[in-house]
C-alpha cells in the first residue's frame, strides 16, 4: 500500500491540485445554489444569478443534463484527487516518513491512471456527440428565421411568410420605460410561434457576431459572407433575452436580442400585421409583444 501511494505521489504534479480545485469549487457551489432556486429562475439573467437559466427547449434541456452529469463527474474526480492529495501530506510528510521509498515504476498503476481516465473520457465523448449533432440542424424544419448581425444591431427576416423583415435596435437606457430591461430591451423583437421546429439561418453584413439565447441552448456565429445553421423548438410562452456572444467592435455589449414567442395563432395574427403594415409603407414591427408586459 505504502509503496503503491508513494510511487502515485510522484506521477501527480502539484499542477493536478490547481487544475481539479479551480473547477470542483466553480461547479459544486453554484450546483448547491441552483438545486435549491432553479424552479425560481426566468429567461433572462438576474442579480446575483449563479449556474443556468429554466431551459425552454429541448435542446436547453438536454444541454443542462448533460451539464449536471459531467459536474457528477468532475466533482467525484476532484474530491478523490484532494483525498489522495491530502492523505499523502499526512501519511509521507518528512516527519511521518523519514526514509522515503525509491520507487519509480509501478506497471498496474501506470496501466490504471491511463486506461481509467480513457474510459472516463469515451464515456463522456458520446453523448457529447450526440448532443452535438442533436443540435445541429432539424431533420423537418416548419418555418426559418432569417438572422443577420450588424455593426451593432440585429436584422430579421421570415422568408417563409413573405416579405416580413425589419431591424431590431436596443432600446437606450434613456429611453427605457418602467419595467424595460436595461441593455436587453430592444425596439422590435422577435416574434416566434411555440411548439414549432424553427430553422435558423445566420450571417452578418460586416464582422463575426454570435446570435445567442440561453433559455433555448442557441448560440451560433454569424459569420460575414457564410451561411450557419441551427435550429429551436420553443416549450413555453414568453419574453427571451440574449446578447451578442462574439466580441464585434465598441457597441459589442448593445445588441441585445428579445424573442417573444407566443401561440401559432397569435403568431399568424401578427404576421398578417406586419404584412400590412409593409404594404401602407408603415415602419414594420411594432409587435403585438412591445404592448404586451416584458417578462412573463
Ligand atoms: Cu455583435
Amino acid at each position: 500500500m505504502r509503496k503503491f501511494l508513494s510511487s502515485l505521489v510522484t506521477a501527480i504534479p502539484a499542477a493536478a491540485w490547481f487544475v481539479f480545485a479551480g473547477p470542483l469549487l466553480a461547479a459544486i457551489v453554484p450546483s448547491l445554489v441552483l438545486g435549491v432556486s432553479g424552479a425560481a429562475e426566468a429567461a433572462e439573467p438576474l442579480p446575483w444569478h449563479i449556474g443556468l437559466q429554466e431551459p425552454a427547449s429541448e435542446t436547453m434541456e438536454r444541454i443542462a443534463s448533460f451539464h449536471t452529469a459531467l459536474l457528477w463527474i468532475i466533482s467525484v474526480i476532484s474530491v478523490f484527487v484532494l483525498g489522495l492529495l491530502v492523505y499523502v501530506m499526512v501519511r509521507f510528510n518528512e516527519r511521518a516518513n523519514p526514509t522515503p521509498s525509491a520507487t519509480t515504476h509501478n506497471t498496474l498503476i501506470e496501466i490504471l491512471w491511463t486506461a481509467i481516465p480513457t474510459l472516463i473520457l469515451l464515456g463522456i465523448v458520446y453523448p457529447s456527440m450526440q448532443l452535438l449533432y442533436y443540435t445541429d440542424k432539424t431533420a423537418n424544419a416548419e418555418m426559418t428565421l432569417k438572422i443577420i448581425g450588424h455593426q451593432w444591431y440585429w436584422s430579421y427576416e421570415y422568408p417563409d411568410q413573405g416579405d416580413v423583415k425589419f431591424d431590431s435596435n436596443m432600446i437606450a437606457e434613456k429611453d427605457l420605460k418602467p419595467g424595460q430591461r436595461r441593455l436587453l430591451e430592444v425596439d422590435s423583437r422577435v416574434v416566434l410561434p411555440v411548439h414549432t421546429n424553427i430553422r435558423l439561418l445566420m450571417t452578418s453584413q460586416d464582422v463575426i457576431h454570435a446570435w445567442r439565447i440561453n433559455a433555448f441552448g442557441v448560440m451560433k456565429d454569424a459569420v460575414p459572407g457564410r451561411l450557419q445553421e441551427t435550429w429551436v423548438n420553443i416549450e413555453k410562452e414568453g419574453v427571451y433575452y440574449g446578447q451578442c456572444s462574439e466580441l464585434c467592435g465598441i457597441n459589442h455589449a448593445y445588441m441585445p436580442i428579445a424573442v417573444e414567442a407566443v401561440s401559432k395563432e397569435k403568431f399568424a395574427a401578427w404576421i398578417e400585421q406586419q404584412k400590412k403594415a409593409a404594404a401602407n409603407g408603415a415602419a414594420p414591427a411594432s409587435q403585438l409583444a412591445a404592448q404586451a408586459p416584458a417578462g412573463q
